[in-house]
């Protein structure tokens, strides 16, 4: 056990503790994903996770180059399935803390079948949605959030359709767990992905992500000046999904982050089915305990 504390983890990096990696990072500078892995290191430490226990999913994209920069189990998937992936290792081993990160063009085009069926399922997995309106590993191509009118690589006129509010969707869809956050605050950030690991089921959290290079309006200071804390709203309650629906659409002026709606109430996959109550074991390891001789001499 360890007693470090947000303002101990400020003043020493080395207690990023043993997620630390020596890898050289390739992210642009200025990229939010840098702020993202370090409040993420910060959680782990902060929540005292041993690396044993942590899995970490990430999907294609720029978010994705981060599975080798972080000392950590991880799997890197194919472009749009990090969610089915993820779901994959928690029900597998529901003793794991299981993390996905996905982009939002993987999330919300490639793979929003899987995005739509993991909040249904309510899989234990803590889902960091990397929002920074674009493609950006393919070098700016508009996503389902890039802001209407918007110039990109491949729509230098700009965008002609309307985009769509991730939190719109995943409120729609009985969610046990909404935050919102901004890769300019790592406290912040932090303190929502421990919120989120703590959750048992599926936590989606949407990070509002600079990308310098590509979405080139959307800057750390364009957010800055709207990100409003809802945890500073006394009357915010986190329990009323009317109020967190309308935090969510209404962000014209501002942008409200923290945790924008919470439904403890709501069962996790496993304890949904019947024949898996009582059940100490995880089904990896009662895999392992098979004996397939006999089955596989059939085929001899
Ligand atoms: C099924 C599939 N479609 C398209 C691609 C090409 N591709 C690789 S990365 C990428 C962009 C990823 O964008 P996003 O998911 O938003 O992540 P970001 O790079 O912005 O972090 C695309 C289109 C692919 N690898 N697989």
């Amino acid at each position: 056990m360890t007693n470090n504390t947000i303002e101990t983890l400020q003043k020493n990096k080395d207690l990023y503790g043993s997620y630390e990696s020596k890898e050289v990072i390739t992210w642009c500078s200025g990229c939010g994903n840098y702020g993202i892995q370090n409040a993420l290191k910060r959680a782990f430490t902060l929540e005292n996770l041993d690396q044993k226990d942590v899995v970490l999913c990430y999907d294609i994209g720029c978010h994705g180059n981060g599975s080798d920069k972080i000392d950590a189990f991880t799997i890197h998937g194919l472009h749009g399935r990090v969610i089915s992936l993820a779901a994959g290792v928690a029900t597998a081993n529901p003793k794991l803390n299981v993390i996905a990160h996905g982009g939002d063009g993987g999330t919300l085009s490639e793979g929003v079948n899987h995005l739509i069926h993991a909040i249904r399922s309510n899989y234990k997995v803590l889902f960091l949605h990397h929002n920074n309106s674009n493609y950006a590993l393919t070098t700016g191509q508009p996503s389902s959030t890039t802001p209407l009118g918007q110039p990109m690589n491949s729509a230098p006129d700009g965008v002609y359709i309307d985009p769509l509010n991730p939190l719109d969707l995943v409120l729609s869809l009985n969610p046990g767990f909404v935050a919102r956050t901004f890769s300019g605050d790592i406290n912040h950030m932090t303190e929502m992905f421990r919120k989120g690991l703590n959750h048992n089921g599926f936590a989606f959290v949407e990070i509002l992500q600079v990308c310098p290079t590509y979405s080139r309006t959307l800057t750390k200071e364009w957010y800055t000046e709207r990100v409003r804390d809802l945890a500073e709203n006394s009357d915010y309650d986190p329990t009323n999904l009317e109020q967190a629906k309308k935090v969510a659409s209404e962000i014209e002026k501002e942008i409200g982050i923290g945790l924008i709606y919470h439904n403890p109430e709501r069962k996790e996959f496993t304890d949904l089915l019947p024949n898996r109550q009582g059940v100490e074991t995880a089904p990896v390891e009662e895999v392992k305990r098979m004996n397939i001789q006999n089955l596989l001499k059939e085929f001899e």
